[in-house]
């Protein structure tokens, strides 16, 4: 049943969705003549935490995807409310995003703020979510170059590196006001899990002293107290804010990243941690989906590949942007102090080594969110066995507690995979 409310908003349902794409020229005419619209296959797929989403596609033209914000947090319910602003921010984001990393992220066709709607490009099948190929085994070849060549696009061309404080303080100005969604981070990653909360859960009883241990851990609360302060403070670039597995759909030609409503001028470290923290975690529940088939070691040796790989060619494709456009507007680093070559790698190496620890925190604060935190990811909860689900969650767990703690001693990548392993 569809409600509208004073501001013009309604929350959809297939019928009024009909309705909605006959009079929105930029949706329609993405879907042929009056007859194909008389007869659209219609499905709601949304099976993210947050909003809903409708896949649409025309008997003889072409297909569409509407996401619609809805005023509460769709997996606790309406007791939780959330601004349907968010959606702004994500269509905002999207935009921007598309623009900077065109191959990557699919294109925004119509954005409707009063009823938080936004149409985009479907993201056609054999594409899937990439939690769910990593959870099947399934290898993407192309997955680290795709992910680091979004991100160093995304982070460099957004921050201060390239743009002139002008511009850098408008647009951080601009999504300053995704204030909620900061929020939620900020309760559900930084908080929650370090104290009693009624969201957090964890599997119980066999974490029942994991979960108390991380409450009682007075490093631990000191490293992610750190953490949490760059979140809140570091406007570095234009960040994703929710760069998990569940956020990018893939085949192994195609990688696109979606759902960015979380974005706001944060960290680097916050996207690059999301990542490789989410690929930590499809590496650790491995063993839970292992039998007798597959012992899935080959796979296990492919994720710790794509992590390092990830990593790697992100350094290499963000210091490449830098040195390209070192001479450029960015106000960060002047060419006329800078200009001096040996200065100028000690400059990118100690920008490089800190924006390493900081993924490298974040992406340990993302692991242990998903353990003993409010939202937990399929990875681990598809391991019907429960004592077996237990055990890859603790490994992950005191993986990233040390990862958090010990993360400044790390000088390469291949170093954390070793202690990983
Ligand atoms: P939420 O914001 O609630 O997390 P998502 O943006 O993650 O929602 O979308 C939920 C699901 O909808 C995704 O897991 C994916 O299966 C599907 N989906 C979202 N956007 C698209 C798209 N552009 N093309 C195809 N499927 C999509
Ligand atoms: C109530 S927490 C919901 C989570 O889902 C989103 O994908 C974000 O990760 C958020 O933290
Ligand atoms: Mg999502």
């Amino acid at each position: 049943m569809s409600t509208t409310t004073l501001e013009g908003f309604q929350v959809l349902d297939e019928k009024s969705l009909r309705e909605y794409l006959k009079k929105t020229p930029s949706l329609s005419s993405k879907l042929g003549n009056d007859d194909d619209l008389d007869n659209l296959m219609i499905k709601e797929v949304g099976d993210g935490n947050l909003n809903f989403v409708y896949i649409i596609i025309s008997p003889s033209a072409g297909s569409i995807v509407v996401k619609q914000a809805i005023p509460y947090v769709r997996c606790i319910g309406e007791s939780w409310p959330m601004t349907k602003e968010r959606s702004y921010f994500e269509a905002t984001a999207l935009k921007r995003q598309h623009g900077l990393s065109p191959k990557h992220v699919p294109e925004v066709y119509h954005f409707d703020r009063a009823m938080s709607v936004i149409g985009m490009r479907y993201i056609e099948p054999p594409h899937i979510i990439l939690r769910k190929g990593l959870i099947a085994g399934v290898e993407y070849p192309l997955l680290a170059e795709h992910m680091a060549e979004f991100m160093a696009n995304t982070l460099f061309y957004t921050s201060l590196l390239y743009l002139t404080t002008t511009e850098h303080k408008s647009a951080v100005a601009e999504f300053c006001a995704n204030v909620e969604m900061c929020r939620l981070t900020e309760q559900v990653v930084f908080s929650d899990p370090y104290k009693i909360s009624e969201f957090n859960h964890w599997t119980t009883p066999y974490l029942d002293t994991d979960a108390e241990a991380v409450r009682n851990d007075k490093i631990l609360k000191l490293e992610v107290a750190e953490l949490k302060s760059k979140f809140c403070e570091k406007a570095q670039a234009l960040i994703h804010g929710d760069l998990h597995t569940g956020s990018v759909m893939v085949t192994r030609e195609s990688t696109q990243v979606i759902d960015p409503e979380f974005a706001f001028y944060g960290p680097m470290g916050f996207d690059v941690g999301a990542f490789i923290g989410n690929l930590f975690l499809a590496y650790f529940s491995q063993d839970g989906h292992a039998d007798h088939g597959n012992d899935r070691k080959t796979y296990k040796a492919w994720i710790v590949d794509t992590i390092v790989d990830t990593w790697n060619l992100f350094h290499k494709k963000f210091t490449n942007l830098w040195d390209i456009h070192k001479e450029g507007p960015g106000e960060a680093y002047l060419h006329e102090i800078y200009n001096d070559v040996e200065l100028r790698e000690l400059v990118k190496q100690k920008y490089m080594s800190d924006l390493f620890h900081d993924s490298l925190g974040f992406a340990a604060a993302k692991m242990i969110r998903r353990i003993v935190g409010v939202a937990h990811v399929e990875d681990l909860e598809s391991i019907t066995d429960l004592g077996k689900r237990a055990d890859c969650e603790r490994r992950a767990l005191d993986f990233a507690k040390m990862l958090m703690k010990k993360r400044r001693t790390f000088n390469n990548i291949t170093d954390v995979i070793s202690a990983a392993q």
